[in-house]
């Protein structure tokens, strides 16, 4: 009896200084960019700007050369991002419009209602484009929920879709900011009179002009998608977006500076209306959408100035990724693709935004934690739709099996620890209507396109649709730009690869 109960003893003891040892509740910062490339930054191969200060945290961390987002287009990449759950599992995660009804719902296990669990504070700062409230949709005058508070966020401040659609307006917790109640805020997708002024009626006062799309309610001289009045003591000017971020971000982390925290800092550089503030505009000669990589990489520095103000880098986990990948045109003339240059937004790699070629997902991917992650470059394979299961394992969260379905604990990769591989297989989706699927496995990556149509046409160019079949394969170590489909040559490894591409569908989960 004694042995058996010192036996025991002994057991509880070991696995409490294991769980002591495994357990780690860093600070955690995601500084996700909007529309970035593998090629948009100096450290990832650009010549024509620098952006010194990213290029610092890759020097002090892990710089990845195979960090993907999971889809080529925002709202599934966010949706996937927070809930670990590959988002063409769920109609209806598509791109956002301005009137839509949250997308993830309450109840939901995400990435910080887990990290609420170990005991953080969380907050969400920037943009969201995960829609607000109710199945009939935001209530702009009212109480905007459900939104990031019942999903597990502590705090919001929001720019609530994406600022080329209505409205311009910050959302603090569950209300408009500012908004006064005589002058009440109204969203909707039809004209609200014949007088109301559009890109169309008054496009000569436009201060940029639209190339496709984006011709409806005017604000700040610019022509959205979507239509608004009122609300106007509670609309912004485009050009002061990064600064309110980062000081919204500065207080936050003051005030949490000594609880674990952790803060999604989603910031709208670089998509469209790339409208940087007047001291970022002109800092390089390739336009507003470079000018607004520095205004990105000024605020990353900005927020690492923080972190050493306040003596909290070697107790933080920064992470810098990106949405989906690069698009130049997206609908205004910006010069994006006038001015381009010799810059190659996707770096080595095809196609980009709305498309599943590797250019679409495998973006810009660094991790550091200052005394914690030794620096290095890393071809481990992580996506962001990882960090559910991996700071769940970090912190010592227990996943419910029923939940992030996806999602796959690579934290030894993003640590940097030696020999970690990170993913075996990664699926890649663009806005997830068309069928059109990345399956990437080693080296091999598997194409599919139900629809027959790809859009792989280089993002230096107007994107376009081509004829493409079902099925292709590639060898991405030979042939990184996925131009020559191999799948003729490998049958069986096809075979292979369709299976399992199916299989993870059919399956409803892949974890
Ligand atoms: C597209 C918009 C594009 C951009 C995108 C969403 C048109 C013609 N195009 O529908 O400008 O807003 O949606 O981008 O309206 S994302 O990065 O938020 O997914
Ligand atoms: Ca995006």
């Amino acid at each position: 009896m004694q042995s058996i109960r010192n036996l025991f003893l002994l057991s509880s003891l070991l696995i409490c200084a294991h769980l002591l040892n495994a357990v780690e509740k860093p600070n955690v910062i995601v500084i996700m960019a909007d529309d970035m490339g593998y090629g948009d930054l100096s450290c990832y191969g650009a010549t024509e700007f620098e952006t010194p200060n990213i290029d610092r945290l890759a020097a002090e961390g892990i710089r990845f050369t195979s960090g993907y987002c999971s889809a080529s287009t925002c709202t599934p990449t966010r949706y996937s991002f927070l809930t670990g759950t590959y988002a063409f599992r769920s109609p209806g995660t598509g791109i956002a419009p301005p009137n839509s009804p949250a997308i993830i719902q309450p109840g939901v296990v995400t990435l910080p209602s887990l990290l609420k669990k170990a005991g953080y504070e969380t907050a969400v700062i920037g943009k969201w484009h995960l829609g607000l409230g109710g199945p009939s949709g935001p209530d702009w005058n009212g109480a905007l929920k459900p939104g990031p508070q019942e999903i597990g966020f502590d705090y919001n401040f929001l720019l609530p879709t994406t600022n080329d659609r209505v409205p311009q307006v910050y959302v603090e917790n569950h209300r408009v900011l500012n908004l006064d109640p005589s002058d009440p805020l109204w969203v909707g997708r039809k004209k609200p009179s014949d007088d109301h002024p559009t890109g169309i009626s008054h496009r000569s006062t436009l201060k940029m002009d639209w190339s496709h799309g984006h011709n409806s309610t005017i604000h700040n001289g610019i022509s959205r998608i979507g239509f608004y009045t009122g609300g106007h003591a509670a609309r912004f000017r485009d050009e002061d977006l990064a600064d309110e971020w980062v000081n919204r971000s500065a207080k936050w982390i003051e005030a949490h500076q000594d609880d674990p925290f952790f803060l999604f800092f989603s910031s709208h550089d670089l998509h469209v209306p790339r409208i940087p503030h007047e001291r970022f505009q002109g800092k390089t000669k390739l336009g507003f959408r470079a000018d607004s990589i520095i205004q990105l990489d000024w605020c990353v520095g900005e927020l690492m100035k923080t972190l050493d103000r306040l003596n909290l880098a070697e107790k933080t986990l920064v992470v810098f990724c990106s949405d989906n990948g690069p698009v130049l045109d997206d609908g205004y003339k910006d010069d994006a693709i006038e001015k381009i240059g010799k810059h190659r937004s996707g770096g080595i790699f095809s196609g980009g935004k709305y498309s599943v070629l590797e250019g679409g997902t495998r973006t810009p991917f660094i991790t550091r934690w200052k005394g914690r992650v030794q620096p290095g470059v890393s071809d481990a394979l992580v996506c962001t739709i990882d960090f559910a299961a991996s700071l769940s394992a970090l912190t010592g969260v227990a996943l419910p099996r029923d939940a992030c379905l996806d999602s796959i604990d690579v934290i030894d990769a993003l640590l940097g620890k030696a020999g970690a591989k990170g993913r075996d297989h990664l699926v890649q989706q663009d806005n997830g209507r068309g069928g059109n699927y990345g399956l990437r496995v080693g080296d091999w990556k598997l194409q599919r396109h139900d629809s027959k149509r790809a859009r792989n046409v280089v993002v230096e160019r107007q994107l376009a649709n081509t004829a493409v079949p079902q099925y292709q394969l590639f060898d991405l170590a030979s042939d990184p730009a996925e131009k020559t489909n191999v799948l003729a040559e490998h049958p069986a490894i096809a075979k292979r690869l369709k299976k399992q591409l199916a299989t993870v569908i059919a399956d409803g989960r892949s974890r």
